[in-house]
């Protein structure tokens, strides 16, 4: 063999289809989700801690069924055209199978129905070359992974590293049984217990050596623990908690979106981490979406749920004018995309994606 044959074998060791440290390196290829056969989740006490009042309601109702098809497909339209935007900045996009969310499964303790494979971002972490499906504390969410398959597969087999957290029982030992709602200025209670380790990768956001971490209602010290051992020394996983009395998810409370460039929730975030001390911080304006727009899931704090394409190009809402102004003075350049009726869904560009390959390596920037 000639030193050349053994550079080319090093360097195809070397490479793997993923690769992304930060949340703002150069973006190559993202998995974008998709709403085909998007369900509501069986009824399940997880759920009352993060969903918004007003639909908790519909939820019991309509356990199992389909969400309006009218909605779903004016979301896939959207989706669409944000993958036309992705591919026209030169970005790869990449989309799971459909997988029957509707269908009954069960285990040894318990049945669920499934959701949707709308937002890779809660299921799937990617750090370095590493791609883990996330141990989900929501029955309906047991099986979300399974819609990725083929592409973890296809990844592993290009030399990526492929993992995934232990898979959680979610018997009733996993969740408080007595939980009430501390109500919005009460001390936060979380539903999921510390029974066995659960996280969603939504509740991480990554800066390199350091990631930032939130306890929430689908993830425990426990399953934030793992994480860190599995990753080991050269990470340090950063436990932070904001003023948020329902937390499901990191990713509209706190967005690094550049080295040295921030954004909060202006009230969730009451004051910047000792972390960010030095960082510039941009507060988000407040959310436009109307009252008359449907929300599933979440708050309208979605503006903030972004998403980079490099330090200066950013994917925002078309109708966020707010917030295609604030990112524009903090010195980024928005694409805007239709997004509103995706929103619906429980996410936004943050949520939708996940970032398989940015251009990058590991470095601290804290
Ligand atoms: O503001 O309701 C949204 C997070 C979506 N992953 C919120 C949290």
């Amino acid at each position: 063999m000639t030193l050349n044959d053994l550079n080319r074998v090093i360097q195809a060791e070397r490479t793997s289809p993923v690769s992304s440290y930060t949340e703002w390196d150069p973006l190559e290829e993202v998995i974008v989700g998709i709403v085909d056969g998007a369900s509501f989740p069986t009824w399940h006490m997880s759920l009352p801690p993060v969903l918004p009042l007003n639909q908790h309601e519909t939820f019991r109702q309509q356990a199992g069924r389909p969400f309006p098809p009218h909605l779903v497909e004016a979301a896939r339209m959207e989706l669409d055209e944000f993958v036309r935007i992705l591919e026209g900045e030169g970005v790869t996009v990449r989309r799971p199978e459909p997988i029957p969310h509707n269908q009954t499964y069960s285990t040894l303790n318990w049945t669920s129905t499934g959701l949707y494979a709308a937002m890779p971002r809660d299921a799937l972490l990617v750090v370095g070359n590493e791609i883990i499906e996330c141990p989900m504390a929501w029955r309906s969410r047991y099986y979300e992974s399974l819609a990725y398959r083929p592409l973890l597969k296809e990844y592993f087999r290009a030399g990526a590293r492929w993992s995934a957290g232990p898979k959680p029982e979610l018997t009733d030992q996993q969740f408080d049984l007595d939980w009430a709602d501390p109500g919005e200025d009460g001390p936060t209670r979380l539903v999921v217990t510390e029974f066995e380790p659960t996280f969603d990768a939504a509740d991480f956001t990554r800066l390199g050596r350091d990631i930032i971490a939130q306890r929430s209602n689908v993830t425990n010290d426990f399953g934030i623990e793992w994480l860190q051992r599995h990753l080991g020394d050269q990470f340090n996983i950063h436990v932070l908690e904001f003023n948020d009395p329902h937390p499901m998810h990191i990713d509209a409370t706190l967005v690094p979106l550049a080295p040295g460039k921030l954004l909060i929730h202006p009230e969730r975030v009451t004051e910047v981490p000792e972390l960010f001390k030095r960082w510039d911080v941009l507060r988000a304006p407040a959310p436009v979406i109307p009252d008359s727009h449907p929300l599933y899931m979440t708050s309208k704090w979605l503006n903030m749920n972004i998403l980079m394409l490099d330090e200066e190009r950013v994917i925002v809402e078309r109708q966020d004018e707010p917030m295609i102004k604030a990112l524009r003075n903090f010195g980024f350049t928005p694409i805007p995309c239709n997004f509103r009726h995706f929103n619906s869904f429980g996410g936004s560009f943050h949520c939708a994606t996940l970032d398989v390959r940015r251009r990058g390596s590991l470095q601290s920037y804290l």
